[in-house]
């Protein structure tokens, strides 16, 4: 709290003191006219536009913290962005995405112009009705980028303006800061609030299951991780002294030489849908890759012919999907169970996991909050974004059940079981996607199940998909229903969408602004390639045409 001497009596601050606000802001001034939004993962553009909205986030993650009571996060990193730009978003009490509601002050306080900070300021607290007596504690963390050092300065200024406490993490991926926030805010529940803390109970965890994995077959667990030069590298280095021997990693694209996410990394991966450029690969190696931010993560391989194999969200959330699924019904509890996929999952996933597995799928609109706020609905939600973000959670009761369960079951394949479950909780981060606990998981189910990467692969073969981007003079000319699988507007523009469709076999293809970048997406996936590179390229002539298009007409592929 911040405490005012009057009278010789301690009065708490009811007041915002905008003068000290006012003086760390010209120190970090917003260029007049420059406007961004908190999109689907907080603010992200280059790096130099973005001092006064980092600075303004330090003074939002007070209110938040006072208006929660509660420890907040603030992460600069700009994921698997080019180098030159940077990002920010807010980390929320149980180690969530921010609120929808906050999400617009957000973009209301970076837009405000130096005299309009003190009214905006002001309208927030007054909407939320916070109580600036209350105490503000927020954590920062930041990612290698060269501007990030200086940015997370500015989130310090900012917090500090406003009198909240702060620890500073400095350098830590996305998925560790948002498992700080959670820690702090369940009174060490979760775990203890440091790095060290982390490691310790993820390989605890992962340690235990390891322990119940009958064959241990030679070079399962070797794994290259390409750490797209990012904060990955650096963090699973540090891990490596916490984990057993038995697990081989070899750190590549570790920033020693290359440049962060530059033709490397998951999202470069599962775009183009090759290796990383430089990466060493014999056949059937099993190698993965980390994104700049070490929140999401692929697997991959050459096969005997030279054919790359990619093993992303979708086949991953499968591998983990069955494994739960197989300890539930082990266990003899009855969990509701569900995986949680967004437009972008392969068809062959979704039909294999409710034909074969008979596991109910859900679709969810793209972003991490909408998965993870499906999850919730089930004891045991499985998320996955094609693009390998994802997690599990667990609900409270199905945690408190498989704990007890793991204590006092009787029988003894059931209790193994229970066990079994209770390390899987402890070794997931459920606050959000994370590409070193996922690996840790993937690994230790592979060893348990004695998979190579091949065999885990052979559970369903992915349809020839394409992605590809549409310029438009303005992208919310298109509107989407049905999590993202269906256009609304502009007029006529699913129908031509469903009318190519239907020309082609195991066909399906849907458009969406994206929330990151100023284009409109375009997936399509039919039965052979040919036909998934030609049903894209017509979707996005569609759209070029009925939506606004700019610049040449897209162009066929290949
Ligand atoms: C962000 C999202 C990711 C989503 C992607 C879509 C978070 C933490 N990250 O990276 O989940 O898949 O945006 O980007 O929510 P797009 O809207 O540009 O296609
Ligand atoms: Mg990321």
């Amino acid at each position: 709290m911040h405490l005012d001497l009057v009278g010789g009596e301690i009065q708490p601050e009811e007041e915002m003191d905008f003068d000290t606000v006012a003086k760390y802001s010209a120190l970090h001034a917003k260029p007049p006219g420059l406007s961004s939004q908190y999109g689907t993962a907080g603010f992200r553009t280059k790096a130099e536009n973005l001092d006064h909205t980092v600075f303004r986030m330090g003074l939002l993650a007070v209110l938040r913290s006072k208006q929660t009571t509660s420890t907040i996060g603030v992460m600069v990193t700009a994921s698997h962005n080019p180098e030159e730009d940077n990002g920010v978003k807010l980390i929320d009490p149980l180690g969530e995405m921010l609120a929808p509601a906050w999400e617009e002050y957000a973009t209301c306080l970076a837009n405000a112009e130096e005299p309009e900070l003190q009214t905006v300021l002001s309208d927030i607290c007054q909407k939320e009705k916070v109580d600036l007596q209350h105490s503000a504690f927020v954590v920062i963390g930041r990612d290698t980028r060269s501007s990030s050092k200086e940015l997370s300065q500015s989130v310090i200024d900012g917090v500090s303006a406003l009198g909240g406490q702060l620890q500073d993490y400095g350098l830590v991926t996305t998925p560790q800061l948002h498992y700080m926030v959670c820690c702090r805010n369940t009174n060490g529940n979760y775990g203890r609030a440091t790095v060290e803390g982390y490691y310790q109970k993820l390989s605890k965890a992962f340690m235990a299951l390891m322990k119940q994995a009958v064959t241990e077959r030679d070079g399962h667990l070797c794994l290259k991780v390409d750490c797209a030069n990012g904060i990955g590298a650096l963090k699973l280095k540090e891990m490596e002294h916490y984990l057993p021997k038995c697990l081989r990693i070899y750190i590549d694209n570790d920033g020693s030489k290359g440049k962060l996410n530059h033709l490397c990394g998951a999202d470069f991966v599962k775009v183009h849908q090759k290796p990383p450029v430089d990466l060493e690969m014999k056949i059937n190696e099993k190698c993965s890759s980390f994104d700049g931010d070490a929140d999401r993560i692929v697997y991959y391989y050459n096969d005997a012919a030279g054919r790359f194999h990619l093993l992303d969200g979708d086949k991953i959330a499968t591998l983990i999907s069955t494994f739960l699924k197989e300890l539930l019904v082990k266990t003899g509890q009855t969990l509701t169970l569900a995986v949680i996929q967004t437009a972008y999952a392969n068809g062959s996933s979704t039909h294999y996991l409710e034909e074969t597995m008979k596991v109910p799928v859900q679709c969810a609109k793209t972003g991490v909050k909408h998965l993870h706020h499906k999850a919730k609905e089930f004891d045991v939600g499985i998320y996955f974004e094609a693009n390998g973000h994802g997690t599990v959670l667990f609900s409270k009761a199905a945690e408190d059940k498989i704990r007890h369960q793991a204590e006092n079951e009787k029988d003894n394949r059931k209790r193994e079981a229970a066990k079994m479950l209770e390390n899987t909780i402890d070794l997931i981060n459920q606050t959000v996607g994370d590409a070193i606990s996922d690996l840790l998981l993937i690994e230790a189910i592979l060893a348990l199940k004695g998979w190579t990467v091949q065999q885990w692969d052979a559970l369903y073969t992915d349809l020839p998909n394409r992605q590809l981007k549409v310029k438009v003079a303005d992208r919310r000319a298109i509107d989407t229903t049905d999590a993202e699988r269906q256009a609304v507007t502009p007029p006529g523009l699913q129908e031509k969408i469903n009318a190519l469709v239907k020309k082609i076999k195991q066909a399906r293809a849907f458009v969406r602004p994206s929330g990151t970048e100023d284009v409109v997406r375009v997936y399509a996936e039919a039965d052979t390639q040919e036909n998934a590179d030609n049903l894209a390229h017509e979707v996005s002539l569609a759209v070029y045409h009925l939506a606004g298009g700019v610049g040449e007409e897209p162009k066929p592929i290949g």
